[in-house]
């Protein structure tokens, strides 16, 4: 690196400067934190944070993508999979490449991810006034686009002078790894600033190691909730993302064998127990199992743990049905311990688990209904079947499922974001454990093929099987060619059904006309005929297309072998959904007008809404 060295101080540009201080900001484990920088470059990082990138070489490594989107896609999904023990960065130009981030920062923000975004920003010595990309805020001079970045980040800076590196990246680097408050960061770094020189203290770029705290809980929350539990008939645990960031999933799985207590998981949490487990009851809520919304409608007792009690999970409140019932929230920060009226405990997943395990003694509740169970595997298993080979019959999402499902192993991840497949994997996948990875914070479409890269690129070992229909996939679909480019393989099981098919079946259940969601409901001149192999293929990846589910599955295994991405289209019918399970969710209907299914969609509004709970 350039720069010349005096007693204790260095002087680097402050790009430079900040690419030297996160290359030595280790994991315990050894490894640095921010594993390299995904980058497309403009004027407004390249001579700056681009110079200092390219001089750090493999000391921290940089990526080319092809979005700044879907780049911090892939850096979200690897954090997802390290259980937040690693990050990545991705920096962008002003402007447009900054702004294309902000999605992904919401992203990283709902599902308390970390990942640091470095945006470059306009001149702090504002002499070029207006650079190319500059908004131009007429009522407030420190404005940017990146201000956009403040409600979806938790935590901005804006480095305006080179000095403050010193202080707004330990700041940094304090949220990504505060099991807390984690989440993503923005750095809005004036583009001239990355470029001016500064005397660096030479002790500011010794070596650092980064622990991931257990916060204690309060031992008079603890007793709470242990008096609370003794005095409890029919417990459920809900068991949400946070079991697995705490890694409270094996004592978790422990403690409710030993004491009886079926789990049900969230989106976030599923995969924690692994399916086979006796105590694992499947999903709640709308997305849920009969086994385990009847576990959760009879529980007089309801313990999260780990969970934000998004509506998904809790039916928007109806799934939880005992008027008897309590809740109980384990959670890492206070914000969601104390929502809907809870008990709370404030504390590490896995070290309060284990102050309420020791002090419950030998408390154990009576047989979970493992008849419930085993009717609902057997519901699961009909549902996702092989159809019987018909030419002129479509097979449905549950049969996509059940094909994957049959040719799964131990080391088999599913993932997916958004559209039909994210609720059917919920009720009908059965996760080993570790083998589940949703993004359903904010059910984005356009994560899954960058997001299932992002989860090779964390775990080289797993097998990545990436759910995607043909909307999200033409939402965002192009790191697809960075995966060819990096030698990354997984496979993209991409069913065509011509449209927005979940949301069309909501528009209908909602009383609305089918509208703008299929194709063949779009004001079109002309149906399209979209050569989805064609396409990947374009991309290098390895693509065909699956006459039948029994011809996807043999593919999916042949897949194993590449090392490029596969993408294997197959033609669904729209209109099945999940097959089986679920709950009610709210979605609200127009209160006046409409026709008589308008009305009859009001009615049901109004009987489920009725049911709502939404305080302990
Ligand atoms: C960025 C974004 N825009 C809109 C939505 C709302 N949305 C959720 S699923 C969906 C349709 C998904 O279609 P497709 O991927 O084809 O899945 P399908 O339901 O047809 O299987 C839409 C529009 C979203 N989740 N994310
Ligand atoms: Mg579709």
């Amino acid at each position: 690196m350039d720069g010349s060295e005096t007693m204790d101080t260095i002087r680097l540009t402050a790009a430079q400067a900040m690419m030297r201080w996160l290359s030595v900001q280790m994991t315990e484990e050894g490894t640095r934190f921010i594993e390299g920088v995904w980058a497309i470059f403009g004027h407004g990082n390249v001579a700056g944070i681009g110079e200092a990138l390219h001089g750090i070489g493999d000391s921290l490594p940089t990526w080319r993508g092809q979005n700044e989107q879907t780049m911090a896609h892939a850096a979200i999904a690897y954090a997802k999979t390290t259980r937040r023990r690693r990050a990545q960065a991705v920096t962008s130009s002003i402007g447009p490449g900054s702004l294309n981030m902000v999605t992904a920062a919401a992203l990283a923000h709902v599902n308390r991810l970390p990942v640091l975004f470095l945006c470059g920003d306009v001149f702090a010595n504002r002499r070029p006034d207006p650079v190319l990309q500059q908004i131009e805020d007429f009522d407030d001079g420190t404005v940017s686009a990146n201000d956009c970045f403040k409600p979806v980040v938790r935590y901005f800076d804006r480095i305006t002078r080179p000095e403050h590196i010193l202080t707004a990246l330990p700041r940094a680097l304090r949220t990504m790894t505060d099991p807390a408050d984690c989440g993503p960061v923005c750095l809005a770094f004036c583009q001239d600033v990355q470029a001016e020189a500064c005397d660096y203290p030479v002790a500011f770029f010794e070596p650092r190691v980064w622990r991931i705290r257990r916060p204690e809980p309060d031992p008079v929350e603890v007793a709470a909730v242990v008096a609370a539990i003794r005095a409890a008939k029919a417990p459920v645990i809900v068991a949400g993302g946070g079991v697995l960031y705490a890694q409270a999933d094996d004592l978790l799985a422990d403690f409710a064998a030993r004491r009886n207590i079926p789990i049900v998981e969230t989106q976030a949490g599923k995969g924690a127990t692994g399916f086979e487990h006796p105590m694992n009851f499947g999903s709640p809520g709308v997305t849920g199992s009969a086994c385990g919304n009847a576990a959760c409608a009879a529980a007089d007792f309801v313990i999260g743990v780990g969970t934000r009690f998004q509506d998904f999970t809790t039916g928007s409140w109806t799934v939880f049905a005992n008027p008897d019932r309590r809740l109980v929230s384990i959670n890492v920060h206070g914000y969601d311990a104390c929502k809907h009226g809870a008990l709370g405990v404030v504390g590490d997943a896995r070290v309060t688990l284990g102050k309420i395990d020791a002090a419950l003694g030998e408390t154990r509740f009576g047989a979970a209904d493992a008849k419930a169970r085993t009717d609902w595997h057997a519901t699961v298993a009909k549902v996702t079947a092989a159809p019987a080979r018909d030419a002129n019959k479509l097979p449905s999402d549950a049969q996509v499922i059940g094909a994957v499902q049959r040719i799964a192993t131990g080391n088999t991840v599913a993932m997916c974001a958004a559209g039909t497949m994210p609720g059917a994997l919920q009720v009908l996948w059965q996760a080993a454990k570790g083998g589940y990875h949703m993004e359903y914070g904010f059910s984005c479409m356009g994560y899954e093929v960058a997001g299932a890269m992002g989860i090779k690129l964390a775990d080289p070992s797993k097998e990545v099987i990436c759910f995607v229909g043909d909307g999200s996939y033409m939402m965002a679909n192009s790191e697809l060619a960075t995966a060819v480019m990096r030698r990354v393989p997984f496979t993209i099981v991409l069913t065509d059904n011509r449209g927005y098919g979940c949301i069309n079946r909501l528009q209908q259940a909602c009383g609305g006309a089918e509208f703008n969601n299929m194709y063949k409901d779009s004001a079109v001149a002309a149906q399209p005929e979209i050569d989805f192999v064609a396409h990947a293929a374009s991309m290098g990846a390895h693509a065909e297309k699956a006459r039948d589910i029994a011809d996807l599955e043999a593919r999916i295994i042949a897949a194993r072998g590449r090392d490029i991405p596969s993408v294997i289209v197959i033609d669904t019918e729209a209109v099945s959904g999940t097959g089986a399970g679920g709950h009610w969710w709210d979605v609200a209907v127009p209160a006046v007008g409409g026709p008589e299914r308008l009305e009859k969609a009001r009615a049901t509004y109004a009987a489920n809404s009725a049911r709502q709970r939404v305080f302990n």
